[in-house]
């Protein structure tokens, strides 16, 4: 691989007890036997799989509230530690799994840090609930909430830093619950619905959001849920909504991330492989992740600390 691509430490979280289908806890193992390792070994990226980890149970169907954030914050205790022990100066790819890993992964990444990484995340839900506000009961409607310190300890006081609200923003939300909206709002956490990425096309708002989270700190992560994607186009994930990202779009918006040395870490999730028989969102989310990780361009390297320098052009 190239001499300035990070090297990228691959985590599969093959859990989903947060979510209302257990298809997600098999992205990891799919994943790795489809095109996603060939294709991010493609684009120059020095990507290792450390492990898989799996929870200790498989379905969260029979389960109360308080056994659902009990077996959710274990796991999520238990990834937390598995990326902060990952070796200095790599890249930690976490790869789901349902959303509700997320509450594990950017604590660790925090840990890693020594401070709240920024953290931007794209979803069509704002995932801001708490045991206390969900309609669903599904703890994957929770982790944002969770991360930014509010909630059930059995969540959101899993050991590392706290997320930042002023350095925290959400890209692509379109289906969401009142109390959850107001509780973002409350914080001050951005949210870039699917109305604003429509008016004024994702590379603005992506942009916007790069300000925001990579300002006052260094470190910042992307948590990408693919039911972001317009399901038409991306159709393999636990809860669709109509009216999403264009999937070429995100490519081209990723690709910024390359510029950024202060780019810590990513998390993919939410990927049902048993909804994938050709493999057409597979393909998709390779492309995804090649684009987020490859190489560095070697004539902007001089410009990699200056955020406008990215939306400038
Ligand atoms: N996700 N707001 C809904 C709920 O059940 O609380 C949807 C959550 C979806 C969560 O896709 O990560
Ligand atoms: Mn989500
Ligand atoms: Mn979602
Ligand atoms: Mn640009």
């Amino acid at each position: 691989a190239a001499g300035n691509a990070p090297r990228v430490h691959i985590l599969g979280a093959a859990c989903a007890l947060g979510a209302p289908h257990a298809g997600s806890a098999h992205a990891p193992s799919a994943l790795r036997s489809a095109q996603l390792m060939r294709s991010l070994i493609a684009a120059g990226v020095d990507a290792q799989w450390v492990d898989t980890l799996h929870p200790v149970a498989d379905t969260n169907d029979a389960f109360d509230m308080r056994t659902r954030l009990e077996l959710n914050g274990a796991f999520a205790r238990t990834l937390a530690k598995a990326v902060a022990a990952l070796p200095a100066g790599v890249l930690p790819f976490v790869l789901g799994g349902d959303h509700a890993i997320a509450s594990g992964t950017w604590r660790g990444v925090g840990r890693r840090l020594g401070h709240a990484p920024g953290l931007i995340w794209i979803d069509a839900h704002l995932d801001s609930h708490t045991a206390l506000t969900t309609h669903s009961g599904n703890i994957h409607g929770m982790p944002l909430a969770a991360l930014l310190g509010e909630g059930d300890p059995a969540l959101a006081a899993i050991a590392g830093p706290t997320l930042d609200p002023q350095r925290t923003c959400v890209i692509g939300a379109r289906a969401w619950e009142a109390e959850e909206h107001a509780l973002l709002q409350r914080l001050g956490v951005r949210v870039f619905a699917m109305d604003e990425v429509r008016a004024r096309g994702l590379a603005a708002v992506f942009c916007d959001a790069l300000d925001i989270v990579r300002a006052g700190a260094p470190g910042f992560g992307l948590s990408l849920d693919l039911d972001a994607i317009e399901p038409s186009t991306l159709p393999a994930v636990t809860c669709p909504e109509v009216g999403g990202i264009d999937p070429a779009a995100l490519v081209a918006a990723l690709r910024h991330l390359r510029a950024c040395e202060d780019f810590v870490a990513l998390e993919l999730v939410e990927y049902r492989p048993d909804l994938d028989p050709e493999g057409d969102s597979a393909h998709w989310i390779a492309a995804f992740a090649a684009a987020a990780l490859g190489p560095r361009p070697e004539r902007c390297k001089s410009a990699m600390k200056r955020a406008p320098s990215l939306c400038q052009h």
